[in-house]
């Protein structure tokens, strides 16, 4: 009896262990384009037509190897409108009684799995370098599960950038050469761009016709959705964009998007590229000379550090992390992370460039929405949501750890040892969203103040209680407590009013 092999959106990989534990001469895969996986948050145009034109690709890359694959478009007459829906249809079609599917990356679909009214055996995902029982056994009687320590265990594992035991280089971290401000001029062109194919333009007409009501501008579409595609990418990032990555990887200007960063989370977390792949080829051109360490070692700190590290979290703390609400924040998501003006330039230009792109680095998503988010008071389930739907990387296994708990400090510092935030002074060193602002970054209360100066101290103020006894926070506090005591009701008062503008929804 033949088996259905499940391909998700975010499992395009021929390695993959369904695919592998499966039988080419006798089982189906099922791959189905379906409504509930399309709008169970409003995505970005864009992402919805990455995966959807990618899955159509990846469908035919099955074909060629061998594969009977029963492909659902999303408007089919008899489309059942969920994965479990496909997948029953499909096993009435073809008499099969059994599905094999690689682990989903989000509870949500893990729990439909298996609650599914047919046998279904989910395999581990090892796409990635830690398994699940790696990261329990590395975080158990730890009381701290700090990043830097579990990226130490995979650099041994994978021996990327090692000296037998030792880093390359003298030090595991080069984060402190990392952090030069935004430079005048940028010597790359972005990512590589590729035309739409017919089967690309027919995806794109389809995203257009049903889903224009989402945030997000589908045209221009250049995002690699082939293996190859994102092999080229991936090359051309090296070879142009990494020596540069390191020390620019958290500036920010306004009129470049993409400075010196790879632009491929979305190609490896849909399985296009794998992870261990990527790192080999940085650390090939840090051998050969080409790149210097802080470059080669920040960009697989990134991915075998951080991006292994978010998976291990997610599925160590179970489904209800994505609702955490530590510090109790319940302020609505204001209408400017929908593209409602504001004055505020490095908030416009973020979230333009975010509408428009579906991307944005992480020191934008950090300390420019995150950090805005956090200081405001906003409900983290609704910041959650917002960058699981807007940006082309977002899988919930990734997006809730790097939302919930580094930016929003929502898990009560699982990740974060303290919040990620700061006044306007920091935007400014990092950016040049300041010059031409209708704020002034200098000021610190008064007309045209800026918000995040007044957003900072009220935040410190608000939760005394839990952070004035945080070592890393002293200095903070101590700042606050030596402000003369009118200045601080000043800044509270001016930062209420801010907020109390916000909830009605007026410009700011
Ligand atoms: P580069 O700057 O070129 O970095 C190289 C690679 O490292 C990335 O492609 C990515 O694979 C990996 N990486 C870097 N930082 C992280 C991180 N913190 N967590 C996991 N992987 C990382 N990343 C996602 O892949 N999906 C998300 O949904 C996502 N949501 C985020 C939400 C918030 C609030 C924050 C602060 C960060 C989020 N990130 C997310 C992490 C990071 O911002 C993106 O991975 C990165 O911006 C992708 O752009 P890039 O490919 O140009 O990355
Ligand atoms: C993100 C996404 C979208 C937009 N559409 C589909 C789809 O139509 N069919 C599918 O199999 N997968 C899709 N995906 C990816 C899934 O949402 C993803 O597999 C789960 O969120 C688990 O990470
Ligand atoms: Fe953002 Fe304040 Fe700078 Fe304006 S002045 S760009 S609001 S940090």
């Amino acid at each position: 009896m033949s088996r259905l092999v499940l391909v998700l959106g975010d499992q395009l990989s021929l390695s993959l262990s369904a695919l592998r534990h499966a039988d080419p001469t006798r089982d189906i895969v099922v791959m189905a384009e379906v409504a509930d996986e399309t709008t169970y948050v409003h995505h970005h145009p864009k992402k919805i037509a990455l995966v959807l034109a990618s899955m159509r690709q990846f469908a035919d890359a099955l074909r060629e190897a061998g594969w009977d694959v029963r492909y659902s478009q999303l408007d089919d007459t008899h489309n059942a409108g969920s994965i479990v829906g496909e997948l029953l249809r499909r096993a009435e079609e073809t008499g099969a009684s059994e599905v094999l599917v690689t682990e989903p990356g989000e509870w949500r679909l893990i729990t439909h799995l298996r609650h599914a009214p047919i046998k279904t055996h989910i395999l581990p995902d090892d796409r990635f370098i830690a398994s699940h029982q790696e990261f329990e056994a590395w975080a158990k009687g730890r009381k701290q599960l700090r990043m830097e320590y579990f990226y130490r265990e995979m650099r041994r594992k994978t021996g990327l950038l090692m000296d037998g035991d030792a880093p390359v280089g003298g030090k595991w971290n080069f984060d402190h050469e990392n952090r030069k401000p935004a430079p005048d001029a940028v010597a790359f062109d972005g990512p590589k761009r590729f035309a739409p194919d017919a089967v690309v333009a027919a995806v794109l007409a389809l995203v257009e016709r049903r889903f224009a009501p989402h945030f997000g501008t589908l045209h221009p579409f250049w995002f690699a959705t082939t293996r190859a595609q994102a092999l080229a990418a991936l090359d051309h990032f090296v070879s142009n964009a990494l020596p540069l990555f390191g020390d620019y990887q958290d500036a920010m200007l306004a009129d470049n998007r993409f400075l010196y960063h790879s632009v491929i989370s979305a190609y490896i977390n849909i399985g296009l590229l794998d992870p261990l792949e990527v790192c080999q080829k940085v650390e090939n051109a840090y051998e050969k000379g080409a790149v210097p360490i802080n470059a080669a070692e920040g960009f697989i700190r990134q991915i075998i550090g951080w991006r292994e590290y978010m998976r291990g979290i997610y599925f160590l703390e179970g489904p209800e992390y994505p609702t955490r609400n530590a510090l109790g924040h319940k302020r609505d998501l204001p209408a400017l992370f929908w593209g409602a003006e504001t004055q505020m330039r490095c908030l416009d230009k973020t979230v333009g460039q975010t509408r428009d792109e579906a991307y944005a680095h992480h020191i934008q998503r950090l300390m420019i929405t995150g950090n805005f988010a956090l200081l405001a008071g906003i409900d983290p389930g609704q910041v959650h949501e917002w960058y699981l739907a807007v940006y082309m990387d977002a899988f919930e296994w990734v997006e809730a750890p790097n939302t919930v708990g580094m930016s929003q400090f929502a898990d009560g510092g699982i990740i974060a040892s303290k919040p990620y935030v700061s006044s306007g002074a920091y935007i400014n060193r990092m950016s040049d969203y300041c010059e031409g602002c209708a704020y002034s970054v200098s000021k610190k209360t008064g007309e045209g103040a800026c918000p995040f100066n007044l957003l900072y101290w009220h935040f410190l103020d608000r939760h005394r209680d839990r952070f004035s006894g945080n070592a890393r926070m002293g200095n903070m506090y101590r700042t606050w407590d030596r402000m003369d005591a009118e200045k601080r009701e000043t800044v509270i008062a001016e930062a209420e009013d801010f907020l109390r503008r916000l909830d009605t929804g007026a410009q700011v």
